[in-house]
């Protein structure tokens, strides 16, 4: 049974594209809204790519290359190999040849002066997305990381070039105080009786969506559940760099510090079976298994999570 209640998701790329993929299933897609982090989205060979969109929008309508989460399956890469070859471009950034159609359409039409809001909602009907997509902003918030080997690096440069090898002193969102909140995603919030914030990287893929000036207040303002899904699983990360980052920004790598993190936005939080367990008054908090290793449990873990919020309200 679909749910139908408006519920809200706040997620970045690969790590949150699985519990979309299990919300989609189980809440009505004309009642479901992700706000996504698009402070990875940067310009390369004149295109505009946008990653964490891109890994969502292929998630929901089943084009993902399942094995690396992110791309599109069964792609291949001649274009990048011509590049490299004929040109001698660097091809440190895998654009695959059919994901290349979506950069191309998607600059098009920003080209043609439609905002990233209205390029999405395109692509999105295009792919026959029934849920509703939201970049997190129209303005470019582009993630600078400044890393001890290279001073700052842009964020597909720390993240793809350098594997995410460096290590990290601090984050900052360029620009930020400059964006302002879209119409869109205020309003998603406004009309919203849940939020969730998906197990992405806190550091790199919610912080930028919490630096878009009015949403953390929008968020502090909301009288409703506010639940966020822990990235850590016996204390580590399930992929990506969020241990790691922990470690080097000298916080504890635990979901406790997860939950600190978002402090009093949230209300609830789900912790996973395997982690220590920890206690917080302020929290409701379920104890799940938040692994999500295919289809059943993915949907297995939205069905969970929505259902013990709906238990709050009785
Ligand atoms: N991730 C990689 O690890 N290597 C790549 O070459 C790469 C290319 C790429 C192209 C288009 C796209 O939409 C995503 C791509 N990603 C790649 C994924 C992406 O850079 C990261 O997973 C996210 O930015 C982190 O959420």
């Amino acid at each position: 049974m679909a749910l139908d209640k408006n519920v809200v998701v706040l997620i970045g790329g690969v790590g949150g594209a699985k519990l979309a993929h299990g919300l989609i299933q189980v809440v009505k897609p004309e009642s479901l809204t992700f706000i996504v982090n698009t402070g990875d989205d940067f310009w390369h060979l004149g295109l505009k790519i946008c990653p964490d969109l891109d890994t969502l929008m292929y998630t929901l309508s089943g084009l993902v290359d399942p094995a690396a989460g992110w791309g599109m399956a069964d792609d291949s890469i001649r274009v990048l190999q011509s590049l490299e070859k004929n040109y001698g471009i660097e091809s440190w950034f895998r654009l695959g040849d059919k994901d290349l159609a979506t950069h191309l359409l998607r600059t098009h039409l920003l080209r043609q002066g439609y905002t990233l809001t209205e390029a999405t909602a395109c692509l999105t009907e295009q792919l026959a997305i029934p849920a509703r997509l939201l970049p997190m902003s129209d303005a470019e918030i582009p993630t600078i990381v400044d890393t001890v080997e290279y001073g700052e690096l842009g964020f597909q440069e720390y993240f793809v070039k350098h594997r995410w090898q460096p290590v990290v002193k601090s984050i900052r969102h360029q620009d930020c105080e400059r964006a302002r909140l879209s119409t869109a995603v205020h309003d998603a919030l406004a009309a919203a009786s849940t939020v969730l914030i998906a197990p992405s990287n806190p550091w790199l893929s919610l912080a930028p969506i919490l630096a878009v000036p009015g949403l953390r207040a929008l968020l502090e303002d909301l009288t409703l559940p506010i639940v966020a899904v822990t990235p850590i699983i016996a204390g580590d990360a399930v992929k990506g760099p969020t241990a790691k980052i922990m470690a080097e920004l000298g916080i504890d790598v635990s979901a406790e510090s997860v939950a600190d993190y978002y402090g009093a936005m949230i209300n609830g939080f789900v912790d996973d079976i395997r982690n220590d367990g920890f206690q917080n008054k302020e929290l409701q908090m379920l104890r799940y298994d938040t692994l999500m290793t295919d289809l059943s449990t993915k949907i297995d873990l939205a069905h969970a999570i929505l259902g013990w919020i709906e238990g709050w309200a009785r």
